[in-house]
C-alpha cells in the first residue's frame, strides 16, 4: 500500500459549465425566486465594486476593496446559511454581508466613515460588520479570524445552540500559524464551522503557487481529520451545494469542512495596489472571461428565468440603490469628536478625559 496520500487540484465540483449548461442530476432546483436572489446578490456587489474603485480614485473615499470575480464565491456560500448562523469574515465578503442583511447604505456609511456607522468610524474602509447581519466585523490581520471562528463555534457546542460558524479566509492566511490552531482544534472537537478558503490565486503580490507546496488547499483538510472540498467558485451553483452539505453536517453535529472555492481576484488587491507590476495582464483577461456573474445569467436564461429586459431593470434598480446610498453617506458628518474616547472603559480613566478635554478645546467644541 502507498503511504502516500493524494489529492488531484484539478478535481472540483461544478454544476453549471461557462456556456450556462448544466449538470442536471447535481442541480440544487432551487425555486424561481432563490434562483434570482443568488442573481441580484452577485450583481449588487458587482454593482458597488464598480462605484466604490470610482470614488476612491475621485478622492472621495480613502480606500476601497475589490471583489470583482469573486461574487459566486461570497453569496452561494452565505447563502446556504441559516438565519440564525454567524459569518466571520476576512475583507473581501461584501456579497455574503449584503445577502444576510447589511445594507448597502450602511457599507458605504462605514467606507466613508461617516457619523452613521455601525462601527463607529473605528474599522478600516471596506471592513463592515453588522451585528443585525450576524457578521462579525472584519479581520485586516490576515488570518487572526479563523481561531476566533473557531471559539465562536466551539462556545455554540457547549452551550448546545444548533448555529453554525462559517468563517471566509483566502489563500494567503492559510500560510499563518492562526490557520493551522484553528483547523487542528476544530477538527480534535469536531466543532460545527466550515472553513471556507476563497483561494483568489493570489495574496497581493504573492502567488498561490508560492504560497504552499500542497497544490491545492482543500488536501490540508487531510491533517486536521475532517473532510476538504474543492470546488469551482465562479459557479454560484457548485458553491451553495458544497456549503450547504458542509453546514448541514455541522448542525448534525458532523464537525468541520474546509471548502477551498478555487477563483480570482480580478482585481487590484486593494485601491492602494497596482497588480500590473507584478502579473501578466493575459492572465487576467483569461479570468475576466470566466465571470461569474455572467455564467449564471446564462443559466438563468436557459431556464427561461432571465431576460434582457430583467437585466435592464434589475441593473437601473440597483444603480438607484447605490447612487442613494452612496448620497446618503458622503453627506453624512463624521462621528463626534467624544466617541473617541468611549466604550473602553466603562467609567473613563483620569488621562482619558483630560485628552477628551484638550481635544474638544482644539476643535473649538
Ligand atoms: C499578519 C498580516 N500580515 C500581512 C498583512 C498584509 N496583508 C494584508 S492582506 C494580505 C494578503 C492576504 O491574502 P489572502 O489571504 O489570499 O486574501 P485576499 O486578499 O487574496 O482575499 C497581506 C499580506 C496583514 N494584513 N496581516
Ligand atoms: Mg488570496
Amino acid at each position: 500500500m502507498s503511504t502516500h496520500i493524494t489529492f488531484n487540484p484539478d478535481e472540483m465540483l461544478q454544476i453549471v459549465a461557462p456556456d450556462g449548461s448544466c449538470h442536471e442530476s447535481l442541480d440544487p432546483d432551487l425555486d424561481a425566486t432563490a434562483l434570482r436572489r443568488l442573481y441580484r446578490g452577485m450583481l449588487l456587489t458587482r454593482t458597488v465594486d464598480i462605484r466604490g474603485m470610482i470614488l476612491q480614485r475621485q478622492g472621495r473615499i480613502g480606500f476601497y476593496v475589490p471583489s470583482t470575480g469573486e461574487e459566486a464565491s461570497q453569496v452561494g456560500s452565505a447563502f446556504a446559511l441559516g438565519p440564525s448562523d454567524w459569518i466571520v469574515a476576512a475583507y473581501r465578503e461584501p456579497g455574503a454581508a449584503y445577502l444576510r442583511g447589511l445594507s448597502v447604505e450602511s457599507f458605504f456609511h462605514q467606507t466613508a466613515g461617516s457619523g452613521k456607522d455601525l462601527l463607529k468610524g473605528r474599522q478600516m474602509p471596506s471592513h463592515f460588520g453588522a451585528k443585525s447581519a450576524n457578521f462579525v466585523p472584519a479581520s485586516s490581520p490576515v488570518g487572526t479570524q479563523i481561531p476566533i471562528a473557531t471559539g465562536v463555534a466551539w462556545a455554540a457546542k457547549i452551550r448546545k445552540d444548533p448555529m453554525v460558524t462559517l468563517v471566509y479566509f483566502g489563500d494567503g492566511s492559510t500560510s499563518q500559524g492562526d490557520f493551522h490552531t484553528g483547523l487542528n482544534f476544530a477538527g480534535v472537537y469536531r466543532v460545527p464551522i466550515v472553513f471556507f478558503c476563497k483561494n483568489n490565486q493570489w495574496a497581493i503580490s504573492c502567488p498561490f503557487a508560492k504560497q504552499t507546496a500542497s497544490g491545492c488547499v482543500a488536501v490540508k483538510a487531510l491533517s486536521y481529520g475532517f473532510e476538504g472540498v474543492r470546488v469551482d467558485g465562479n459557479d454560484i451553483l457548485a458553491v451553495y451545494v458544497a456549503t450547504k452539505r458542509a453546514v448541514d453536517n455541522a448542525r448534525a453535529g458532523e464537525g468541520p469542512t474546509l471548502i477551498e472555492s478555487f477563483t480570482y481576484r480580478v482585481g487590484p488587491h486593494s485601491t492602494s495596489d497596482d497588480p500590473r507590476r507584478y502579473r501578466d495582464d493575459a492572465e487576467v483577461a483569461r479570468w475576466r472571461e470566466k465571470d461569474p456573474i455572467l455564467r449564471y445569467r446564462n443559466y438563468l436564461e436557459r431556464k427561461g428565468l432571465w431576460s434582457a429586459e430583467d437585466q435592464e431593470s434589475l441593473q437601473a434598480e440597483l444603480d438607484q440603490e447605490v447612487d442613494d446610498a452612496i448620497e446618503s453617506a458622503l453627506a453624512s458628518p463624521p462621528p463626534d469628536m467624544e466617541t473617541l474616547f468611549t466604550d473602553v472603559y466603562e467609567i473613563p480613566t483620569w488621562n482619558l478625559r483630560e485628552q477628551l478635554e484638550q481635544a474638544m478645546q482644539k476643535v473649538g467644541q
